[in-house]
């Protein structure tokens, strides 16, 4: 019977928060209508990211003109996807709605796109009224008609020049408080990343999953396509307290400084017996955190001679993986301070990050307090 009451009580991401919501008196549902606009958006992304890849893989599309077409992959990233999608009113979304798209049509690139439904759906909340996206130079401030409590930080699709393999991507976002709905600034997303009341990422690859912390734990949802819905799969995500892999770039080696030259370094010839750890690296960092998050280790994008801040922006990836990181009971680490507790300047601005399995990232905070004692 226990079995049975799984099967049909359906732990929806929708009444998931809602059952949060007791925690959270003060937010009388705007959450709840915040995050569905979110989810909105996920659901929109899934749908064009998979849609591109059966373009890229005509294998299963089964259409002779999609295989046949002499459309070089690299088109099909850049297609207009609105048309794909039917979003804009396009009556014949078969395969070949692409090959029209090169008339002329106007085309644009998947994570353009993206951006532009999630900064249309959050605004149209009414729950927003400061918005930061990776796509857009400036933030974006909601008209006071549609202005709500919420400043909404977010990359639309995280490592997109990954698509055209296949690679999986995603979207990661984090939710500030306004301080004060009457005199909204840039000062309202400036804030440390331990002011976020709540954070996720939703990754697009084998299944489209989105993983949410609202500040009480880590749960996990997974996209069920017959019914269109986010259904709870991954309750209370806890990261392992050590991992067996770490994850980084190793093209940079040269270029690293001292303390994480060591700590890889250890990593691969640990000197006290035990086994080296394993690298695995995909280069999307929703896929190499939510490996990390799931099987434990360490994930690093560390500064370097040429990128003395490293190469991932505070606001909408650092951030938002961090208190995941740390809602899940791992931490996260800058080369600095405690990624969190970071106050940022500049809307885009970079950061150093090294984050996972609490005692992974203890290791590396103590290889820099050894050199901060050295200097
Ligand atoms: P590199 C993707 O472009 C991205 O912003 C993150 O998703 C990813 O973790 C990182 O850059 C990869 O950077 O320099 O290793 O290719």
């Amino acid at each position: 019977h226990a079995a049975d009451a799984r099967r049909t009580d359906l732990m929806t991401i929708t009444r998931h928060v809602l059952n949060e919501q007791p925690k959270h008196p003060e937010s009388k549902g705007d959450f709840t209508i915040l995050l569905s606009h979110i989810v909105l958006g996920c659901k929109f992304v899934c749908s064009a990211v998979n849609k591109v890849l059966l373009f890229l893989f005509p294998s299963t599309i089964g259409s002779p003109i999609a295989i046949s077409t002499s459309i070089p992959p690299s088109l099909f990233s850049q297609a207009g996807l609105a048309k794909l999608i039917g979003l804009a009113g396009e009556t014949n979304r078969r395969p070949f709605a692409l090959l029209s798209l090169n008339q002329g049509e106007e085309q644009k690139k998947l994570d353009v796109l993206s951006n532009e439904v999630f900064v249309k759906a959050l605004i149209s909340s009414g729950r927003t009224c400061v918005l930061v996206s990776e796509e857009d130079e400036e933030a974006t401030f909601v008209d006071p008609s549609l202005r709500g409590k919420y400043c909404v930080v977010f990359d639309p699709l995280d490592g997109s020049s990954n698509i055209d393999c296949g690679v999986s991507i995603g979207t990661i976002f984090g939710i500030y408080m306004v301080k004060d709905k009457d005199n909204v600034s840039l000062d309202d997303v400036l804030q440390p990343g331990k002011h976020m009341v709540a954070a996720g990422y939703c990754m697009y690859g084998s299944s489209c999953t989105l993983v949410l912390s609202t500040g009480n734990g880590v749960n996990g949802f997974t996209l069920d396509p017959s019914l269109g819905e986010f259904i709870l799969t991954h309750p209370d995500i806890k990261i392992p307290k050590r991992g067996k892999l770490y994850s980084v770039n190793e093209g940079n080696a040269k270029n690293w400084d001292t303390p994480t030259a060591k700590f890889v370094e250890k990593c691969k010839f640990p000197k006290d017996g035990s086994s080296p750890k394993s690298l695995r690296y995909i280069g999307s960092m929703v896929a190499d955190v939510h490996r990390t998050l799931l099987y434990g280790g360490i994930f690093l994008y560390p500064a370097d001679k040429k990128s003395p801040n490293g190469k991932l922006r505070v606001l909408y990836e650092v951030f938002p993986m961090s208190f995941l990181m740390e809602q899940a009971g791992g931490q996260a680490f800058t080369g600095e301070q405690r990624a969190l507790d970071l106050v940022p300047t500049k809307i885009h601005q970079r950061s150093p990050v090294f984050l996972g399995s609490y005692d992974d990232v203890d290791e590396i905070i103590a290889l820099y307090a050894a050199e901060e004692k050295k200097a």
